[in-house]
């Protein structure tokens, strides 16, 4: 036999995430439920078509746009609609235009682009990420050459924060380390820090001239649009660089899209122009401009007044349906008597709820049940509904 050059090449793990995900949908049995991936489901167990978007399709559609290129780093209005979300309206980023915002495949996309970007501008490349997180942080910031460390933040005794260890961890990093944070609704644990813990974090990020990089994917799932967006108005006010990845794929149920937004918050209008200018450049080598759909859905209910109250309104409706089903899923496993306490369930924030199953507890509710959840006992409580809850207690019930 000839020898083939693809000999050297191992069978990847399949994902740990989408895998699991990919496998669900070949389950042939009838009662199973998809806990795995973080995708909101309606009370039907369905995607969403959001309200909002559906009206704008139908406006795009009669406008008739042909279907050319975008400039590489998208839509300007658009841009300009993310930084009115994340920094707010009236903001002083916004402003003064110290901040370069640029079209991106998803919040995955913007991480990329912004490790891509960083590691030309740091020596040795280093980052951090919270100690659990999502999963892809690390692969994403290692294949742009990033040496990726973890600091302390799930508190395994209480469910809550260990924040004095991450404050010491964060204190005790060398300058320009990158710092990973979930802005709310940190995947995968649900528990975030309060406002008045942020404010600690942003002073340690300045004092030890750290660069922050926030990742927001579930603005609007937390507590509300400005709520959520504390974190990143805090390091705002703090006049520091940062970076914002943020996502619209949860918050308009537009997945498939790949719509989300890199932004990087510099001294000035200058720097963020030279910023800008290098983006380009990452974006243009990699995949030359972003897809136009969901940036034009979203850019023009940014842009609308009408639009926008009807997505705040589809928004909440999703938010209350999650916290619903929090309550539900903590009241069924009381009242069957499981054997752990769930309450902690209704005080996490979020799709996630981290279950505190363990691997092999997950393992048993897949096999015997046909219930997915991540192997580290994350659930997503955006996918339960009043038909398949009560079901999913019992499983989690039996495996304990
Ligand atoms: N950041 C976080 C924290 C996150 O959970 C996701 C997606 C993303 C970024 C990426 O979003 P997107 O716009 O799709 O590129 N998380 C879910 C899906 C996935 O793993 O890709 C999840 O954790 O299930």
């Amino acid at each position: 036999m000839n020898s083939s050059i693809f000999d050297v090449v191992e069978m990847a793990p399949d994902d740990p995430i989408l895998g699991l995900n990919e496998a669900f949908k070949t389950d042939p049995r009838e009662k199973k439920v998809n806990l795995s991936i973080g995708v909101y489901c309606t009370e039907e167990g369905k995607v969403p078509l959001l309200n909002v978007v559906k009206e704008t399709e139908k406006r795009l559609a009669e406008s008739g746009e042909p279907h050319t290129y975008l400039p590489i780093s998208g839509i300007p209005a658009f841009n300009s609609g993310v930084q009115k979300l994340i920094f707010g309206a009236g903001s002083e980023v916004v402003k003064s235009k110290r901040a370069c915002t640029v079209q991106s495949l998803g919040g995955t996309g913007a991480l990329k682009v912004g490790a891509d970007f960083l590691s030309t501008i740091l020596k040795d490349p280093e980052a951090v990420v919270s100690a659990p997180t999502w999963q892809n942080h690390v692969a994403i910031f290692e294949s742009a050459g990033f040496k990726v460390g973890t600091y302390p933040y799930y508190d395994k005794q209480t469910g809550g924060v260990d924040f004095p260890a991450m404050l010491t961890s964060l204190q005790g990093l060398k300058k320009d380390t990158v710092v990973i944070l979930h802005a709310c609704c940190h995947n995968p644990t649900g528990v975030d820090l309060t406002q008045e813990q942020w404010a600690q974090v942003v002073d340690v990020c300045k004092e030890k001239q750290l660069i922050p990089f926030l990742d927001i994917a579930y603005q609007g799932f937390g507590n509300g649009l400005d709520e959520d967006a504390g974190a990143i108005r805090q390091f705002a006010d703090a006049g520091i660089p940062f970076f914002v990845s943020n996502s619209f794929s949860k918050s308009f149920s537009l997945y498939g899209e790949r719509i989300g937004a890199l932004t990087v918050v510099c001294h000035n209008e200058e720097e963020a122009k030279r910023v800008a200018s290098k983006l380009k450049a990452v974006i243009r080598a990699n995949y030359s401009n972003p897809p136009a759909h969901g940036a034009k859905i979203v850019s023009t209910v940014l842009n609308d007044p009408e639009l926008l109250a009807q997505w705040h309104a589809d928004l909440k409706e999703m938010r209350e349906r999650i916290k619903e089903m929090r309550h539900a899923l903590a009241s069924a496993l009381k009242e069957k008597g499981a054997k752990v306490d769930f309450s902690f369930i209704e005080d996490q924030n979020g799709m996630f709820s981290f279950s505190r199953l363990t691997p092999e507890q997950v393992q048993r509710l897949k096999d015997e049940f046909g219930v997915y959840a991540v192997k580290s006992g994350r659930i997503c409580v955006a996918s339960l509904n009043k038909a398949n809850v009560d079901y999913t207690a019992e499983a989690i019930k039996e495996v304990l």
